[in-house]
């Protein structure tokens, strides 16, 4: 497995929630010309088409995947493209389609083309209600009950293939809900958690879709872009875990982030009608340990509620 450092990346994905902002440290990292932002069709800010080249990508098209890697002579791929939990329980047969064909696309190019690292988007939608759901340990039983997490523990099965059969650089982390002010919400059964930010400043009020006591991990997008960066620097000596990592942050009910908002905006209110996702929520983690994460290459969450509603409330205060 090769220690060359990121030189001509691309990113499936881009336009997606961790994409999107993903991009741009590259960018300051590498140099934007060695950042390719692929998308299946969503059109691209003007902001990304400043910032790096951008190609349309469709992962579930393994021809499209080989080409675009040749064309822009690719050594990296961050695939993050992807149908989230509560899409991909309306459209099974499309999530399949992205998450898994488009995973397999990406291994098989990336085999064939020597391609010398590789970064996938796994989850925590990946265990499921039978897993011990406080503090969950790293290695536990994988039952999801959403095609989604079947997807990322099928696919977390298949990056460990590749990487001890082919001898491929696949570094994964189980991200939490992540929560980001750069693009709304898309399909997660997480987005409560950023969509309650938009509501509280723009209607000073938000009906949440899950229960007040529901509690799920979560990550501001600070910590969830150093905890990638971070991953894909270490030396692949460091990397003992080829499913992927198990990532924590910082959990809170859905009353908890309300009252947190409240203390900015005292006349804000929230209430509960949970709906099909409260039973997605219901299955997953409260709470992960991701104690490998932390020794095997440092990682460490920096937000916590407070400093992370403060600040949401800031960019997207200013956005809106
Ligand atoms: C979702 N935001 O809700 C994603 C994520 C852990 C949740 O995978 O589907």
């Amino acid at each position: 497995m090769s220690n060359k450092p990121s030189q001509r990346i691309l990113v499936t994905g881009a336009t997606g929630q961790i994409g999107s902002e993903l991009i741009f440290e590259l960018s300051k990292k590498y140099g934007k010309e060695n950042v390719i932002a692929a998308g299946h069709s969503r059109a691209p800010s003007e902001k990304m088409l400043s910032a790096v080249s951008y190609a349309i990508v469709d992962v579930s098209d393994k021809d499209a995947v080989s080409k675009a890697t040749a064309r822009y002579d690719i050594d990296t791929i961050y695939n993050l493209a992807g149908v989230l939990s509560a899409a991909g329980e309306k459209n099974p047969a499309l999530a399949w389609q992205v998450n898994m064909d488009g995973l397999r696309n990406v291994l098989e190019v990336a085999r064939e083309r020597n391609i010398s690292r590789i970064f996938w988007a796994s989850s925590i939608a990946a265990f499921g209600a039978n897993a011990p759901r406080v503090s969950t340990p790293q290695e536990t039983s994988l039952i999801p009950t959403t095609v989604y997490g079947i997807c990322k523990v099928a696919g977390e099965l298949l990056c460990n293939y590749y990487s001890n059969r082919y001898g491929l650089d696949i570094r994964s982390l189980r991200y939490p809900g992540i929560i980001s002010s750069e693009t709304p919400p898309g399909g997660g059964t997480t987005d409560y958690a950023v969509e309650i930010f938009y509501e509280a400043i723009k209607n000073k009020k938000y009906t949440c879709f899950v229960r007040k006591d529901t509690v799920l991990p979560m990550l501001y997008m600070p910590d969830c872009i150093n905890a990638t960066l971070k991953l894909m620097d270490a030396d692949s000596s460091k990397i003992k875990i080829r499913t992927s990592y198990n990532l924590g942050g910082l959990s809170f009910t859905a009353e908890e982030l309300a009252n947190e908002i409240k203390k900015h905006i005292p006349e804000f209110t929230c209430d509960y009608k949970p709906d099909f996702r409260q039973k997605i929520a219901d299955s997953w983690p409260m709470s992960l340990d991701d104690t490998p994460a932390r020794e095997q290459w440092g990682w460490k969450p920096t937000y916590d509620l407070a400093a992370m509603t403060e600040d949401m409330l800031d960019k997207l205060s200013k956005r809106l």
